[in-house]
């Protein structure tokens, strides 16, 4: 009963923390929409895919379209028409920049870059996506699909796909919070827009700090 109520109020404290920004993959042209997201520490950020075949990695400000060491990858999301039910959800641990780029065909070259707090003057992302246009290369990492954040099924509606769902899930993350997360919001309507979805994972947190 002690587990009860520690439960109830971790939802509480879930809702205050963190919430889920999204960005839109290739849904206008080449682009990443919003190019740039201020996100606090905690907050989750979810990448959706639209057509033909886009993918997020996680690159360095001083090189463009390369991966970076350690750093996120989605795997390429195909879609023929509309938004794939595929999403691609990483957290922000702190409010460093984080740079990232699409590695299909010459998309980063031509644009398909973003950030996740940039600043507005300094390394921002017109300098980012100046530097990427000058890139020799485009390059995908060679690491699994999903590394460093969580693969899901954004829309599915049967026992037999949410299965799918946690499996995939499983993807390039290895502790049980991310997983808590994704089963919880693979659940539920998908949110688009800023700041409308709150983490799981987060109230999660919260209960282990009551
Ligand atoms: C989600 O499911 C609904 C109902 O089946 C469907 O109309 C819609 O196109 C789906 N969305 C995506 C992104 O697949
Ligand atoms: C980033 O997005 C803003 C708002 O849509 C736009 O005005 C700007 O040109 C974009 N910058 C780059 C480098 O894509
Ligand atoms: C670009 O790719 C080629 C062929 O893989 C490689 O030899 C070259 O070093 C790369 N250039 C950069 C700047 O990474
Ligand atoms: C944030 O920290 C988590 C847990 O250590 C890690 O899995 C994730 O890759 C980190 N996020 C980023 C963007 O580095
Ligand atoms: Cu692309």
């Amino acid at each position: 009963m002690l587990f009860q109520s520690i439960l109830a109020s971790s939802s509480l404290l879930g809702l205050a923390l963190a919430a889920t920004h999204n960005v839109m993959v290739g849904m206008s042209g080449l682009t990443f929409m919003p190019n740039n997201t201020a996100a606090a520490a905690g907050d989750m950020v979810t990448f959706h895919f639209y057509p033909a075949k886009h993918s997020v990695v996680q690159a360095t400000f001083a090189a463009p379209c390369e991966p970076s060491a350690g750093g996120f990858y989605s795997g390429f999301v195909p879609t023929s028409s509309g938004e794939s039910m595929t999403t691609f959800t990483i957290m922000v641990n702190d409010t460093k920049p984080i740079w990232f780029y699409c590695s299909q065909g010459t998309h980063c070259q031509s644009g398909m870059v973003g950030a996740i707090n940039a600043a507005t003057t300094g390394n921002t992302v017109e300098g980012f996506a100046a530097a990427a246009a000058k890139a020799t290369n485009n390059t995908t990492p060679q690491v699994a699909d999903g590394m460093g954040g969580t693969l899901s099924m954004s829309n599915m509606t049967s026992t037999a796909s949410a299965t799918k769902s946690m499996s995939m899930s499983m993807t390039g993350t290895a502790t049980g919070m991310m997983t808590s997360m994704t089963g919880s919001s693979a659940a539920s309507p998908k949110n688009i827009g800023t700041g409308l979805g709150y983490s799981a994972a987060f109230a999660f947190l919260g209960y282990l700090f009551v």
